[in-house]
């Protein structure tokens, strides 16, 4: 399954391209990029630092404690998310693949070294102790490639998959956003669980109109009631 923004708006996370969206006068693709970065890091680390704060302050919801325990009831499962919040591991999620990098982790915008500190002051930007870089959020921005092993494997396995939930995503950023498609292509029935509708609803088998928040928990019981019925409890 692929999760996007949409599956943490219930815990407070604002999306970032809807209506109360994640920037106010800014727009991801102007904020969220290697150029912004280096022509006013300052800018770009409050940015940062205030969805850091605010994502410190919030939990996980029902969709996201929902997706953890339903991992349970497969024989394989696995959550690709586009999300860098990472409310899916402290809701209990084991195998994820963050496509986009982790919000709370930081790396050397040279030598790419990893820079623990989370408590980043965007007015005295830290250096790099080896290579005197300027210190950088560890997420993939607009035109940066990410993760090799991480796409590969979201790919492979959309590839191998019977079904397919794409969840809480406006299905436009690319390429997270072909892999639903490869996963349909590839013989999965693909669902999608989104209030709103996107490029993908109409090649959707199935389609649910529902915030994730509140569907999630239902398909759980769901299958723990067809698991029990089939008593294989
Ligand atoms: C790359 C990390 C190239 C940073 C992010 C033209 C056409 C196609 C592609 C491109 C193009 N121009 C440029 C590109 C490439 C570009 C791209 O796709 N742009 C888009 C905007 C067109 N992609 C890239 O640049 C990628 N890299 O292509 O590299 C390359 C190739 C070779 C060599 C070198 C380079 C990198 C993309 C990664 C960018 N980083 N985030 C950060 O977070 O600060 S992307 C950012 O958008 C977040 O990760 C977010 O997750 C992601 C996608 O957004 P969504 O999650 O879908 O969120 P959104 O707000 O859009 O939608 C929320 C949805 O939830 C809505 O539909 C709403 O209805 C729904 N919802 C709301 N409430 C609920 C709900 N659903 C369920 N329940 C609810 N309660
Ligand atoms: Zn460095």
């Amino acid at each position: 399954m692929l999760t996007g923004a949409g599956i943490s708006a219930e815990s407070g996370v604002p999306t970032f391209r809807g209506k109360e969206g994640l920037w106010g006068k800014f727009r991801a693709e102007e904020l969220a990029t290697m150029e912004a970065f280096l022509r006013n890091p300052e800018i770009v680390w409050e940015w940062y630092s205030w969805r850091r704060k605010l994502i410190s302050e919030v939990q996980p919801n029902p969709g996201h404690f929902a997706l953890a325990e339903l991992a349970d009831y497969f024989d394989s499962f696995t959550l690709v998310t586009q999300n860098v919040d990472g409310l899916h591991r402290v809701a209990g999620s084991t195998d994820i693949l963050e496509l986009h990098g982790n919000i709370n982790r930081n790396k050397c915008v040279k030598c790419e070294a990893p820079f623990d500190e989370v408590d980043i002051d965007p007015a005295r930007i830290p250096k790099c102790k080896g290579c005197g870089g300027s210190i950088r959020p560890d997420v993939v921005w607009f035109g940066e490639m990410l993760p090799g092993e991480v796409i590969e494997a979201a790919f492979r396995r959309s590839e191998e998959a019977d079904l397919f939930f794409s969840i809480g995503t406006s299905a436009i950023v690319h390429p997270a956003a072909s892999l639903p498609m490869t996963a349909r292509r590839c013989g999965a029935t693909l669902v999608e669980i989104n209030p709103e509708e996107t490029p993908l609803s109409n090649l959707a088998d199935i389609r649910i109109g529902a915030p994730s928040g509140e569907f999630l928990p239902k398909l759980l019981d769901a299958v723990k009631a067809r698991k029990n019925q089939s008593g294989q409890g």
